[in-house]
């Protein structure tokens, strides 16, 4: 297979830029169909790309020339996505979150591991960033000593005024969470929110700001401060305490300036910019190991732990206590 020809349902915000990295960015691959309810957006990407149209999700997956899926449609339309590119044997990219309960994703898990083949990558790209992957190899090295606490900041500087109170976890912890799991070794045990007063910027009763509190299997505690309406921009901060020192993310390389008495850089928007090389190494990765038949980054458990945590979050907010995790032993599978 010289060329992997995709297929993308979901031309919104991040399925277009999947498709111009997938097209401009990435090597060994072709766009070849695309799909999205909202048909006036789907075939202008479709004429701009010179790919098929379908109005149909499951009618892309189905085509014989879609060798690989990659789903970037809203979360509630994941699994049914997910399932079908399963059923039909096909690779599968889907964004975060895999699906939007516990059950639902370990339904994942149970039809991927019954087709005997690993088929689906999650969109957690953060494992992909260049100074996340420097913090692991620091960690792994056993250099900090063992890792005891780790502050993480997720912000927005605005959000979408239909976003509901859970999304603070579902949609932007849960990029902390795959995050911490993967660069600490250890799964969650345990979860907390805790919730300060709202910002007056909020204006659709979202709870905006959260604080929420990870206890790991081997103890060590992880606050995570979510805050959709920041204004000033987009900021992801992440440390980690060790025994015998700390190690933290930089701020994204800017330039900076001196001047009248000051000293500044930039910040940077959204989020489209601040992962820009984090996708296009998790799209030539995935494009890579597909072409080789295997897969190689953030598997449908990792969109199950990822889950089965978010949802220990949200009983947490309704009983205000901390709330054990439930999460399966991890199978055979998936011990990759
Ligand atoms: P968006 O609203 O801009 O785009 C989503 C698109 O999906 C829309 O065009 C919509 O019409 C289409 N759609 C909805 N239901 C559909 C269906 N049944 N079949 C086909 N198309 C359908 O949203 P977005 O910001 O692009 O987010 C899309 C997904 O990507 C979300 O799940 C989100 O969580 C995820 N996301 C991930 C990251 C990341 O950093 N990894 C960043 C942004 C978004
Ligand atoms: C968006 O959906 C993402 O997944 C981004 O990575 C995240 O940082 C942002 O807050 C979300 O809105």
């Amino acid at each position: 297979m010289t060329v992997l020809q995709v297929g993308v349902i979901g031309t919104g915000a991040i399925g277009r830029t999947h498709i111009e990295r997938l097209t401009n960015h990435v090597t060994g691959a072709r766009v070849v169909a695309v799909s999205d309810i909202n048909q006036e957006t789907a075939q202008s990407v479709a004429a701009q790309y010179g790919a098929k149209c379908y109005a149909q999700g499951e009618d892309l997956i189905r085509d014989p020339e879609v060798q690989a899926v990659v789903v970037c449609s809203w979360d509630p339309t994941h699994e049914k996505y997910v399932l079908a590119a399963i059923e039909a044997g096909k690779f599968v990219f889907c964004e975060k979150p895999l699906a939007e309960t516990a059950d639902s994703c370990r339904n994942i898990v149970k039809q991927e591991m019954e087709s005997g083949k690993h088929l689906v990558q999650v969109g957690f790209m953060r494992r992909f960033d260049t100074d996340y992957r420097a913090m692991k190899a620091r960690l792994d090295s056993g250099s900090m000593g063992a890792p005891l606490m780790a502050h993480c900041v997720h912000r927005n500087a605005t959000s979408n005024s239909q976003y509901e109170t859970k999304v603070n976890v579902t949609g932007t912890a849960i990029h902390e969470i795959d995050v911490m799991r993967w660069l600490l070794n250890d799964d969650i045990a345990a979860a907390k929110i805790v919730q300060p007063r709202v910002s007056k910027y909020v204006k659709n009763g979202q709870k905006d700001p959260q604080i929420i509190v990870f206890q790991t299997k081997t103890g060590i505690i992880i606050d995570v401060e979510t805050f959709l309406h920041c204004q000033y921009g987009y900021d992801i901060q992440c440390e980690v305490v060790g025994e015998e020192g700390t190690i933290r993310l930089p701020d994204p390389a800017q330039v900076i300036v001196r001047q009248k008495a000051k000293c500044s850089f930039d910040i940077l928007e959204d989020w489209r910019y601040r992962f820009i090389d984090a996708y296009n190494i998790e799209f030539q990765s995935w494009v890579n190991n597909t072409k080789a038949g295997i897969v190689d980054g953030p598997t449908a458990w990792d969109g199950y732990a990822a889950i089965a945590v978010a949802e220990a979050c949200l009983k947490s907010r309704e009983t205000g206590k901390w709330e054990a995790v439930h999460i399966e032993e991890t199978p055979e599978f998936y011990l990759i």
